[in-house]
């Protein structure tokens, strides 16, 4: 099916479908190591590349600004059903085009401008729209940043405590982008009501650990759960918010619609239900527990070799590796892997000594790999590969290639094609 979409968007815009071949061909011919990606089924390509594409539907099913949304309503309400009973949430808006999308709409619903919002630092581990100067959460709102316990480099509750005491926030956002350990969402939603502030858990990164009961929930603590669809939890791209309250459920679909966005991608919803569905199946435990334990072996035969983990090593889907010890950036190391065919991004460490665009680490994640099929055996060859490009790219370029294409064709991507 894959190989018949692409042929026919060769045949009827070339320069779109050779574009598309070469991703496809870049996927399939090197290792997808980035923690946030992933590799979906034929039904979410199937779904997001669906006729609902040409639908408009502003609203929520059963209250639409547009006439012919009947299959929409039905698409857009099965979405929301499977969401619900996936996570155990009372309610869920599916319509977030994108995790900042959703997260804007959870700070618009709850939030007036200039309140104070405490979030996790971006140097720290935490995201962008969870404060940073340069996002729009961080003008609009008075983001205070907290961040890790120096010597742990886990999160430093004791200190979130006290800035919550200290701060009197109305909210404080839990999640991250690049913290390899489990969140202890019950102790935050503690300190958060102490305080009377909402706790709002932005999960993207780990969603598919908590559906499949490899992390904790946040659904029983936080007050708003924001998510992205296409991380772990291996949907299309995409967002989405769940709540166990009636109230804030209200506020949520008018802060998406029509504060924050417009028609709803019914395409992609379609998709997302689809994604759902395929989260409730025992295979989908069964890999997420595989990913975990690709990360496990993985960071151990890492530090076997002499890289340094932040925080030690990882109980979740990836791991930041402080390359400081082998002599060599996060982005030498990015480009020097890229070369051989292992995609990773360059990360700041904790209290990185080198610029934002150059950092002393990088990220490193099992979700995507864990599709594909590789096992803890692959996962200690591929230590073996990182540390050769750290320590002699030039002499081991060649070999560890080699190593790289035989792993891809033993393992390949979308095997019918
Ligand atoms: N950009 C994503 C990541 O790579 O973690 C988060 O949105």
């Amino acid at each position: 099916m894959i190989d018949s979409m692409m042929r026919r968007l060769e045949e009827l815009d070339p320069e779109v479908g050779t574009l598309v071949r070469a991703e496809f061909l870049r996927e399939r011919n090197g290792l997808e190591m980035i923690a946030s990606e992933n590799v979906v089924s034929e039904s979410v390509i199937l779904a997001t590349g669906s006729i609902l594409t040409n639908k408009y539907a502003e609203g929520y099913p059963g209250r639409r600004y547009y006439g012919g949304c009947e299959c929409v309503d039905a698409v857009e309400s099965l979405a929301i059903e499977r969401a619900k009973k996936l996570f155990g949430a009372a309610f869920a808006n599916v319509q977030p085009h994108a995790g900042s999308q959703a997260n804007v709409a959870a700070y618009m619903a709850l939030l007036k401008p200039g309140d104070t919002v405490m979030g996790m630092s971006l140097p720290a581990g935490g995201h962008l729209t969870h404060g940073s100067p340069v996002n729009i959460s961080g003008t609009v709102f008075r983001f205070i940043p907290y961040g890790l316990d120096p010597e742990t480099e886990y999160l430093d509750y004791d200190r979130i405590e006290e800035l919550a005491q200290a701060e009197r926030p109305k909210m404080i956002v839990a999640g991250a982008s690049a913290y390899p350990r489990i969140i202890e969402f019950e102790r935050l939603a503690r300190i958060a009501h102490s305080v009377g502030a909402y706790l709002m858990v932005d999960m993207a990164h780990i969603a598919g650990l908590v559906a499949a009961g490899e992390h904790p929930s946040p659904l029983p603590y936080a007050d708003v759960v924001t998510s992205t669809t296409h991380k772990t939890l291996r949907g299309p791209r995409g967002g989405l918010i769940l709540t166990n309250q009636e109230e804030i459920a209200k506020k949520i679909d008018k802060a998406i619609f029509p504060c924050t966005q417009g028609g709803p991608l019914e395409h992609v919803i379609a998709a997302k239900a689809v994604c759902f569905r395929e989260a409730m199946t025992p295979e989908f435990k069964a890999y997420q527990h595989a990913i975990r334990e690709n990360a496990r072996v993985l960071a151990q035969a890492l530090s076997e070799k002499g890289f340094r983990l932040v925080s030690g090593g990882t109980d979740n889907h990836l791991m930041l590796l402080d390359l400081r010890p082998l002599h060599v950036t996060g982005k030498e190391m990015e480009t020097r892997l890229d070369s051989v065919g292992i995609t990773v991004n360059k990360n700041a460490i904790p209290n990185d000594p080198e610029k934002p665009s150059v950092t002393s680490g990088i990220r490193v994640g099992t979700p995507a790999v864990t599709t594909r099929g590789l096992g803890t055996e692959e996962m200690r060859i591929l230590a073996g590969c990182y540390f050769d490009v750290a320590t002699d790219y030039e002499g081991t370029r060649e070999s560890v290639s080699r190593t790289v294409q035989e792993i891809c064709k033993r393992f390949p991507l979308y095997p019918g094609v």
